[in-house]
């Protein structure tokens, strides 16, 4: 193997390269950059990476650019951003509560915003599109670090339809805008019940980006069926996670590494009914960012 990343010629190279001699631009950029052209470069070296392969794994990068959104959870990087997130807070004493999962590409912002108060409700349904599969309801509390009630909480609920596909991103064409998703807001006593269609386990666009590096690796594309949510409420941190079904053949093989211990409930099956009970524990903000959503890009309706 080659080792000339470590030479002077090089180094300059990347000093160079990353703006480190310019007194403009950004700092922590040039930094980032910098230690990414130098990883590649060792990448390069050590798996002798020819002229070909680089320019074919550009224009693949290129190609799949609409489905970054889906390498990044298929190859682990999304989980390894909660892994991340999770050491960083058991530094600060912030452990607890339940645990954050992944967002995954599939939320669409704009969601029909529902009253949840079960003082005044006990009907909210997510589904508007006819689904000829078992009902599912959820439900259960949404406390704090001591078990009290959260007031006055937003839950933010997505998932797929009988098919395995989301509304919006349905490649049959077959869903109204925003079936199966709903923002629902709780009264004083963070209690939440809502019903809706089983959904399916979602599996990669058949022939995308990452369904052909999916099978360049010799892993399948397929997650066990699941629901998503965002839980924000004053003087909470806002919450992301999601229920993967327990019973599900992929529960332990999910593609996108987005189940994880204490979010696999099983379902209560009865003939075409199955019922979750779950309840959510919330941590305090210690920050307004804390009450707010990344700045992640999301799709909006
Ligand atoms: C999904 O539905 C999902 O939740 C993730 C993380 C990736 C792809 C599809
Ligand atoms: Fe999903």
């Amino acid at each position: 193997m080659t080792d000339i990343v470590k030479t002077k010629e090089v180094q300059d190279l990347l000093d160079r390269a990353s703006g480190l001699n310019e007194s403009g631009g950004d700092a922590r950029l040039k930094a980032i950059v910098r230690d990414v052209l130098e990883a590649t470069m060792k990448i390069i070296e050590k798996h002798d990476i020819d002229e070909s392969e680089f320019w074919q794994a550009l224009r693949f990068l290129q190609d799949g650019a609409d489905e970054y959104g889906l390498i990044a959870p298929g190859v682990g990087i999304e989980h390894f951003i909660d892994l991340h997130m999770d050491a960083k807070d058991a530094e600060a004493g912030l452990a607890g509560g339940t645990p954050r999962t992944i967002e995954g590409p599939l939320y669409v912002a704009g969601a029909p915003i529902v009253d949840g108060d079960l003082s005044k409700t006990n009907d909210v349904n997510l589904t508007t599109d006819p689904d000829d599969t078992e009902t599912l309801t959820m439900s259960g509390r949404i406390t704090g670090p001591d078990g009290e009630p959260v007031k006055g909480a937003v839950l933010h609920v997505w998932h797929a339809n009988s098919k395995g596909f989301y509304s919006h991103f349905d490649p049959t064409g077959e869903q109204s805008p925003f079936n199966n998703r709903r923002r629902i807001k709780l009264g004083a006593d963070g209690r939440y019940a809502f019903r809706s269609k089983m959904p399916r386990g979602y599996s990669c666009p058949p022939g995308g980006a990452t369904d052909r590096l999916m099978a360049a690796l010799g892993r399948h594309g397929d997650r066990p069926a699941h629901v998503h949510f965002f839980i924000e409420a004053p003087g909470y941190r806002t919450l992301t996670t999601q229920i993967n079904f327990g019973d599900d053949p992929h529960a332990h093989d999910d593609f996108a590494f987005g189940t994880r211990e204490g979010l696999l409930p099983i379902p209560n099956r009865d003939g075409d009914t199955a019922d979750i009970e779950f309840d959510f524990r919330l941590q305090k903000a210690r920050s307004d960012t804390d009450e707010t959503f990344s700045a992640r890009p999301r799709s909006e309706a």
